[in-house]
């Protein structure tokens, strides 16, 4: 049978996916979530044990031929376990929300209460907000940030949980800029008799990095994406105390899944043993310095971040006074070669798909070796696209500026110079 390339098999696709590849080459990655995945952790993920059915866990499976795939499971989770030093861990979530979902089905039966940062705030979707099923099968109780420094109201926290004592209660963000207090929430959650859950999704590769306290010992339960600050590939993780161990692993499967995919799961291992080097140290240090700097250039340029700065990979500009919106600005910042996305912020006035924010991040940039010089550049650019949005000469101009800066860099798993 002939087997060609995908160049040959689908000249369509292979275009598409290397005009992708020199897109990312060219562009100032900003979006907190993203990252470049290392070319080991490509040729996992990409592998041929897509190829294969392994329902079940190692031991366990409903299929034979497991000899290796059995192997590579292992070997994920013993890393994750190692670098994080948790009890227990299951690599087959098919990515964050499903992984949140395995965590509700664990322990909440519909109409529970359950308790979550609101999507405003900086919260996740799955924490419980309305339009998500996590907010209509359950009863979901969010808390918020302070109006007056945009940080967790722990009293609030405190009160809500009081009042109405949920069964799990999540300390997790996706657009909030500040250390999450976990000693705080495990508190909280003790004094309910709430079972806290940390999701990570964000800030894994810190924490592994030991740039982020560790929720390890504080959360009787942890989720997490892997392709975030993590730096693997698509996909999710639940790690937890023993005593959840079986009811996390029945959640996941039979409960919400099929068949694990195997090639993250490969995929998964390799970032882990990545993750467990003095290199990968220095990355997630690198992350929180260069988002600092960032945003004190952001700020020297007029920008108004929601909590006045970062302690982490991640600053959310509030718009608000800028006269522009945070889609026209994202949309400006795109076509000048700076890709981040548009976000709500806290007590923000406009809709969630026109707000007023942008939403940037370090990791992905981190990972080409940016640095101080590069985040004060960049800063320098933002401040003009969002003062002239329209003006077609200017934007072009800096994505040719842009092009030019990140070309002297290497990208992860990218062949382009
Ligand atoms: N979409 C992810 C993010 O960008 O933060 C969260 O699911």
């Amino acid at each position: 049978m002939s087997d060609p390339h995908l160049s040959a098999a689908d000249p369509t696709i292979s275009e598409l996916i290397h005009k992708e590849e020199q897109r990312q080459f060219d562009k100032v990655r900003l979006i907190p979530s993203e990252n470049y995945v290392s070319r080991a952790v490509l040729e996992a993920s990409g592998s041929v044990l897509s190829n294969k059915y392994s329902e079940g866990y190692a031991g366990k499976r409903y299929y034979e031929g497991q000899q290796f795939i059995d192997e590579v499971e292992n070997l994920a989770v013993s890393r994750v376990k190692k670098l994080f030093g948790s009890d227990h861990v299951n690599v087959q979530p098919y990515s964050g929300s499903p992984a949140n979902f395995a965590v509700y089905f664990a322990f909440c039966k519909p109409g529970d209460t359950v308790m979550g940062l609101g999507l405003p705030s900086g919260g996740h979707l799955t924490h419980g907000w309305p339009v998500s099923v996590t907010g209509s099968y359950f009863n979901a109780v969010q808390y918020g940030v302070r109006r007056e420094d945009q940080r967790i109201d722990f009293d609030e926290v405190a009160k809500l949980a009081k009042e109405n004592k949920p069964k799990i209660m999540w300390c997790g963000t996706t657009a909030y800029p500040r250390v999450v207090d976990y000693d705080r929430f495990a508190q909280i959650a003790r004094d309910c008799g709430a079972i806290l859950i940390a999701d990570i999704a964000h800030i894994s590769g810190l924490i592994a990095g030991g740039s982020h306290p560790s929720p390890v010992g504080k959360a009787e339960v942890i989720t997490s994406t892997t392709h975030k600050t993590f730096r693997g590939p698509r996909g999710g993780m639940i790690m937890c105390d023993e005593k959840h161990a079986k009811a996390i692993d029945k959640a996941v499967f039979p409960g919400l899944q099929g068949g694990p995919h195997n090639s993250t799961t490969a995929g998964i291992a390799v970032a882990a043993l990545e993750a467990d080097t003095p290199a990968f140290k220095k990355y997630a240090h690198a992350i929180v310095e260069n988002a600092k700097t960032f945003a004190e250039a952001l700020m020297s340029h007029g920008f108004k971040l929601t909590t006045g700065g970062t302690d982490n990979h991640l600053i959310l500009c509030d718009l608000t006074h800028q006269n522009v919106s945070g889609k026209i600005a994202a949309q400006a910042l795109d076509r000048a070669g700076i890709e981040c996305n548009y976000n709500s912020v806290p007590f923000d006035p406009r809709k969630p798909f026109d707000p007023s924010g942008i939403r940037i991040g370090t990791p992905a940039i981190t990972s080409r070796g940016f640095g101080a010089t590069e985040m004060k550049a960049i800063a320098s650019w933002m401040a003009k696209v969002v003062a002239a949005p329209t003006d077609a000469t200017l934007l072009a101009r800096i994505a040719g500026e842009v092009s030019d800066m990140c070309h002297k860099f290497p990208a992860p798993g990218i062949s382009l110079k």
